[in-house]
């Protein structure tokens, strides 16, 4: 038992899962995995070394091993109708490394929606390898709508013509036309390439658009939405399938982490169920009857709203910034993190937004008709931000919920 033999790490552990319980968890990019994902993320798979693929490794002892990684793959490529699915990389940000060493080579041009506008670091933004050792270029939101300008993004694509173009993000509440980044991309001979880690689960879900067919490498973490273990899977057409499998390994990467891709292939398993299409679907619902709740209060919401699992608030018109604001809001129950919000005048380690989401509430049962509640308990924390007697009354109430459940 871990209490006998490390008593300080599993008093920890326990305290943390006390933690995630006692708190309405709002990060857009987090979730509750279930019993059997833990399960097989906990198991003696951690023990194996596979370096390969199924059928081809440098280690031997892998008959179990292959099976399971092999279930993984199959059953991604079926829940997303690709061709081919790399289930190796650790996270999304080595997943995205390996399409860099797949399809460019340092000093190449690459296309990708900046940070603060709601991108990701590996998309080319300068503080990050991947816009250090290549020449990004990036495309931000509009001004007045806070969304993608596909005119603008085309132009850009056009005068600076990548061979990768990066399509989806961390902080983007709308949906992705992949579609129209598809044409782009073709019209200058570029790689799309969908990261739909924040959107995964909803596009297995068929409660946001599939990029299949539309952008010929996907990439995307396996714990967002997805509701997963902390992994990464890269899915491909049949043409781009052996340059990103060799870019992961040996390119990139070592041994997987064969725990963690039984853990994926659980998780896709449960994906493939009715139960988490309906599961989809309500992370939107309860998404879009939030951003109505707060727009009733009179928060000022990055594109007016939602479409997918997340709202990202400006709180410049509320007087406070996104870090006291997420503060006092952990101390009041609901967990989120403060973010940019395009075109944010402040510092990005104190912006002026907080983005929240919907993912890990609605797996642990909340529903449409509770959003203005949530809202409510928003607006008061914030309110009552420095007001620690204030901000424990609505911690009471959210842990009441809660345990209501
Ligand atoms: N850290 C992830 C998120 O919160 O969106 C992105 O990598």
């Amino acid at each position: 038992m871990l209490s006998d033999v490390d008593p300080e790490i599993a008093a920890l552990i326990q305290a943390e899962s006390a933690r995630q319980s006692s708190k309405l968890r709002m990060i857009a990019s987090e979730n509750d995995v279930s019993a059997a994902v833990l399960e097989a993320t906990g198991s003696v798979l951690t023990n194996k070394y596979s370096e390969g693929y199924p059928g081809k490794r440098y280690y031997e002892g892998q008959q179990v091993i292959d099976q399971v990684e092999q279930l993984a793959v199959d059953r991604a490529r079926a829940l997303f109708g690709v061709d081919h699915a790399n289930v190796q990389p650790l996270s999304g940000a080595p997943a995205n490394l390996a399409v860099y060493l797949a399809f460019l080579s340092p000093g190449d041009t690459v296309m990708g929606m900046s940070l603060p506008m709601g991108g990701h670091l590996t998309h080319g933004w300068s503080v990050s390898a991947t816009g250090r050792w290549f020449h990004a270029v990036q495309y931000d939101v509009r001004k007045d709508t806070g969304v993608v300008d596909l005119d603008e993004v085309r132009s850009l694509a056009l005068a600076e013509r990548p061979k990768v173009i990066f399509c989806g993000g961390t902080a983007i509440p709308r949906t992705i036309d992949f579609p129209g980044f598809a044409s782009i991309a073709a019209e200058v001979g570029a790689v799309l390439v969908a990261d739909i880690a924040h959107i995964a689960g909803l596009v297995a879900g068929g409660a946001h658009p599939s990029p299949v067919g539309h952008a010929p490498v996907i990439t995307t973490t396996t714990h967002k939405t997805l509701r997963g273990p902390r992994g990464a899977m890269i899915l491909t057409d049949a043409e781009h399938a052996k340059a990103v499998d060799r870019a992961v390994f040996p390119g990139l990467q070592g041994g997987p982490h064969n725990h963690t891709t039984a853990a994926i292939a659980v998780a896709l398993h449960e994906a493939a169920q009715p139960e988490f299409r309906e599961y989809a679907h309500t992370v939107v619902a309860n998404a879009k009857a939030l951003a109505v709740a707060l727009l009733e209060r009179g928060f000022d919401l990055v594109s007016g709203g939602t479409d997918n699992h997340l709202v990202l608030i400006d709180l410049t018109s509320k007087a406070i910034g996104g870090k006291p604001a997420a503060r006092a809001l952990d101390q009041a129950g609901i967990e989120l993190n403060y973010n940019a919000v395009p075109f944010d005048p402040r510092k990005p380690f104190d912006p002026s937004g907080i983005r929240l989401g919907t993912p890990a509430i609605t797996t642990r049962g909340l529903r449409p008709d509770q959003m203005p509640l949530v809202a409510e308990w928003i607006d008061r924390a914030i309110a009552a931000a420095g007001n620690a007697p204030a901000l424990d009354r609505i911690a009471a109430e959210v842990s009441d919920l809660l345990t209501s459940l």
